[in-house]
């Protein structure tokens, strides 16, 4: 009983003297507002992401838009949609375009450290 104590007290201290999980990948919300990228109110500009975390891209208002990365290690289209979301995840560290082809105007930057 005595040792099972003594290891089960050793098992708490290294659990406690792990240092703190890296952070856990979130995801942001980019709306697709008429002929901009946005963020809450925002317009976007650029957005920094950390490695892993991924962006929803929210179509609003039922405007076509797609969302096109342009960028090497981060191609992909969403294709053209009037509603919905599309999620893309950013493993890699980075700056990435991202382009509607609709829209000239609608331009971003995935910043990712
Ligand atoms: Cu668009």
């Amino acid at each position: 009983m005595r040792k099972l104590l003594i290891a089960l007290t050793l098992v708490a201290l290294f659990a406690a003297a792990l240092p703190a999980t890296a952070a856990t990948p979130t995801t942001k919300v980019v709306k697709l507002e008429s002929t901009y990228f946005q963020q809450g109110s925002r317009v976007l500009g650029t957005l920094t992401l950390k490695r892993g975390d991924s962006i929803r891209f929210r179509w609003l208002n039922d405007v076509t838009h797609n969302v096109r990365g342009t960028t090497r290690g981060q191609r992909f289209d969403s294709g053209f949609k009037t509603s919905g979301t599309y999620t893309r995840r950013f493993p890699k560290a980075g700056k990435f375009k991202l382009v509607c082809d609709v829209h000239g105007s609608m331009v971003m930057t995935a910043r990712v450290k």
